[in-house]
């Protein structure tokens, strides 16, 4: 037998499935559908890393399994290829973004290649090809046409070193998501999508999906929808009212002050009374440099000044109470204003204790010499006349109907969910589809001129005034009007990273289309994607965004169905072998084309799966490495032991159906260290045992076969079958054989188990029942009892009922 040489077999196979295109799915089969998806990389200038392969070859398992099982399987894949690092790279270097994304490209596709994934790569995508975003910028006007893109000036998150505007997702702790530097707010005029619209509906709709719990609960936290009140507070001696929104209208009695934004409207309207304006206009200018992250920490000390010359009187109890203003309030969320009730809020207590205002206790069972009582289940209303004695939840109930019957409030809900911001002044995005003509206000370019190509420039840098470098192309940026002939301006601000990705997973389905984003047919056939397995990191991103994006097309008739995606998995990251994330300033990365070379991409495949739950963050290790290297090689020494003559090798039957029931069912269940440690042992039987048949070899690399395609490939091919492995079919397993000799059951007197006993798996009724009163545990609970009742559910349970 000769040697296991992974160099040699991996590219012989690679090279027969790039010629043969075993793996393209079909548009038109009688088969039924899998539509596997993996997030698409950004094709960086870094190659590609360890961890791209951990997600990739997991649903490559799942994908070749599913082929095998009969399905017609879609696995496609293709480049995220807009965005800031090629834009940066080409403006250091001074070569165009189109040219290094594909070399990038080109680099990412032959790595991925050499990993042997089953992409269907007929089906490629490019988020930069104007084919591709001819169809982004569509779905763009779509969008316009519905009213859910508008622009606005507003304040955004304006990273100071990118120099661009950032969603509220794209600020982490403060900082800008991509380069760390500091996000500041800048007053522009963007592009807003309305996602807020859909906030219910992306709620609501998560319950029928099969996404894993930690995706579900983030969505709707960073949707955060609160229920609560807006109630007015009457300014004194003015005909004017401060609305607040308020979670807690059951607390009401006990707000001694009220609290609003340092950019409430209220300061201006009145500032010829307020005796101290010069002290407040100090204290605006600070709040003004702080970012809303730094504004909400809870750790922080509070700030605040009064406003004096005027005040509020609290609706329930009519007391006169003073107004602050504070940074913690933000003018973003609900009204910009709040009714303060320290005695029942941490925050207001901070304050209300810095500023020695009074605190009033209203809802019993706390300590509020110590702390705010913030406990919504065990606390009763007091010092609050018609919600005396009632719980939190009824009080609240009775406050909203109270307000509203009095005309001073009413029910709301709130979102945390903002407008996505979906402008950048940058060159290298979709050009938005829009020309402005003085006229006509904004006006879709027609479909029938899509896409809006991006124009050559000389020079990517954005400009000094925060415009994007497109405004600078005089030529490109004047054109007529397509409604009305006169002269009218391009919109030069270009889509963000995330537009092409919240729709491509249409794309593939038909990627060649230039009708349509993709025909009715092919849509029905595959949508929604059965399974899409991506990074937690783009939980409130590009999971978001795409689903809102999705449900949007759903409302216009391009799709058939609510939601994109049946199911949502999330892998852990590859950590560095010293436990640190991976990262070249650590130098701890890892490049996967050198275990490749030195291993072999079916060594780096297995160890990727084997390397430890698939949904923890795992650390690298060498030495795992080439324990997979070394299974690898047992694995081919199975030929060895190969004996002639078909049919099971008898005495090992039971740990073969097994490993098939086992793999087959950890591979559907992100169970796939479990699933290859099962064919470990699997193979270490056959080795002790000495032989191997060619039934069970067969078996044995099919069902190896999705982690590791080509050294089973080769092997099978040695066996002198004639077809390829994947043109074969999964194995599957004979229940009875699965079961074990000997079980356990438990034992039940009266329906509480009081025992459990040992049996031969086909054990009768009467041996069980002599078994469990030779227990003395359970015999202390029979004796002197008259056994009215047995129950015998063979192999599983024993209930025996006494009296
Ligand atoms: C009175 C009150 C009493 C409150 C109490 C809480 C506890 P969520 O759940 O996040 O929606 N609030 C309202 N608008 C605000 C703003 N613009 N900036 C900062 N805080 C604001 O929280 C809603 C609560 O946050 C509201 O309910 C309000 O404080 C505060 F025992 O009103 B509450
Ligand atoms: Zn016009």
């Amino acid at each position: 037998m000769r040697e296991y040489t992974p160099g040699k077999i991996e590219k012989k196979w690679q090279q027969i499935w790039d010629e043969e295109e075993p793996f393209k799915a079909l548009n038109n089969s009688e088969k039924e559908k899998f539509y596997a998806l993996v997030e698409f990389p950004y094709p960086s200038g870094e190659g590609l890393h360890v961890g791209h392969p951990r997600p990739y070859t997991a649903l490559d398992i799942v994908s070749r399994k599913r082929r095998l099982q009969g399905y017609n399987v879609l696995f496609p894949m293709g480049w995220d290829a807009f965005g800031l690092p090629t834009e940066n790279f080409a403006i250091k270097h001074k070569i165009h973004p189109a040219t290094v994304t594909k070399n990038n490209i080109k680099r990412f596709k032959a790595q991925l290649k050499s990993i042997g994934f089953s992409f269907d790569w007929s089906r490629e995508i490019n988020t930069t090809d104007p084919q591709y975003y001819k169809w982004t910028q569509w779905i763009f006007l779509k969008l316009f046409e519905k009213g859910l893109a508008y622009k606005n000036e507003m304040p955004i998150n304006w990273c100071t070193s990118c120099k661009v505007g950032l969603a509220n997702e794209e600020v982490v702790q403060g900082s800008c998501e991509r380069c760390g530097s500091e996000v500041i707010r800048k007053v522009k005029n963007q592009w807003m999508l309305k996602i807020t619209k859909y906030a219910d509906r992306l709620i609501e709709d998560l319950e029928d999906l099969d996404y894993i719990e930690r995706v579900k609960a983030q969505q709707i936290n960073w949707i955060g929808k609160s229920v609560g009140a807006e109630i007015d507070f009457q300014i004194e001696n003015k005909d004017d009212k401060l609305r607040v929104f308020t979670t807690r209208p059951d607390t009401l009695f006990g707000s001694s002050y009220m609290v609003i934004s340092a950019e409430h409207p209220l300061i201006e309207k009145y500032r010829d009374e307020i005796e101290n304006l010069d002290d407040i206009k100090i204290y605006q200018e600070e709040v003004s440099k702080k970012s809303d992250f730094e504004r909400t920490e809870l750790s922080k000390e509070k700030t605040g000044i009064e406003i004096k010359g005027l005040k509020a009187i609290n609706p329930a109890n009519k007391q006169e109470i003073p107004i602050w203003i504070s940074d913690y309030v933000l003018m973003t969320y609900g009204t910009g204003a709040i009714m303060s009730v320290p005695g029942h809020d941490t925050r207001d207590y901070e304050f209300a204790k810095k500023f020695n205002l009074p605190i009033i206790e209203v809802i019993k069972g706390g300590n509020i010499e110590k702390e705010a009582f913030t406990d919504i289940e065990n606390g009763t209303i007091i010092n609050s006349d018609f919600l005396d004695g009632m719980d939190v939840k009824k009080g609240q109930e009775y406050m909203i109907n109270w307000l509203e019957e009095n005309g001073l409030g009413e029910k709301k809900i709130n979102f945390k969910l903002r407008d996505w911001v979906f402008s950048r002044q940058r060159y290298w995005g979709e050009p938005i589809p829009l020309v402005h003509c003085d006229e006509c206000g904004w006006v879709p370019v027609p479909e029938e001129d899509l896409p809006v190509v991006l124009p050559e420039v000389e020079n990517y840098e954005p400009t000094a005034n925060g415009e994007s470098p497109l405004a600078n192309i005089t030529q490109w940026v004047n054109t007529t009007c397509p409604k009305c002939g006169g002269k009218a301006k391009r919109e030069t601000d270009t889509m963000p990273q995330w537009a092409g990705s919240s729709w491509y997973y249409l794309r593939y389905i038909d990627p060649h289309n230039n009708e349509a984003l993709a025909s009715d047919k092919a849509l029905k056939y595959w949508m929604p994607v059965d399974w899409y397995n991506g990074g937690m990191e783009h939980t409130t991103l590009h999971l978001l965004y795409s689903r809102f994006w999705h449900k949007v097309l759903y409302d216009v008739g391009v799709v058939e169905e609510k939601e994109p995606y049946k199911k949502r998995t999330s892998h852990g990251m590859i950590l560095g072998d010293n436990n640190e994330k991976m990262s070249k300033s650590r130098g701890n990365v890892i490049n996967p084309d050198d275990i490749v070379n030195e291993y072999g991409a079916d060594t780096l495949r297995t160890y990727e799966m084997f390397i430890g739950d698939f949904e923890k963050s795992v650390p690298w290790s060498e030495n795992g490495v080439r324990g997979c290297r070394r299974f690898l090689e047992r694995v081919w020494k199975l030929q060895e032991i190969l004996v002639d003559g078909e049919g099971y090798t008898k005495e090992l039957e039971s740990s073969i159906h097994k490993t098939i029931k086992k793999v087959s069912e950890d591979f559907e269940h992100l169970k796939f260290n479990t699933g290859i440690a099962a064919l470990m042992s699997l193979s270490n039987e056959f080795n002790d045992y000495g032989k191997i048949t060619k039934t069970d070899l067969k078996t044995f690399i099919i069902l190896l076969n999705p982690v590791a395609p080509h050294i089973t490939e080769e092997m099978w091919e040695n066996l002198g079958l004639k077809d390829y492995l994947h043109n074969s079919i999964w194995p599957e397993y004979d229940k009875e054989k699965t079961l074990d000799k000997i079980i356990n059951i438990p034992v039940q007197v009266n329906g509480k188990v009081r025992g459990t006993i040992e049996v031969d798996v086909d054990a009768t009724k009467e041996i069980v029942i002599e078994k469990a009163k030779e227990d003395e545990n359970i015999r202390k609970f029979l004796d002197g009892k008259n056994i009215i009742k047995e129950i015998f559910i063979p192999g599983k349970i024993f209930n025996i009922v006494v009296k």
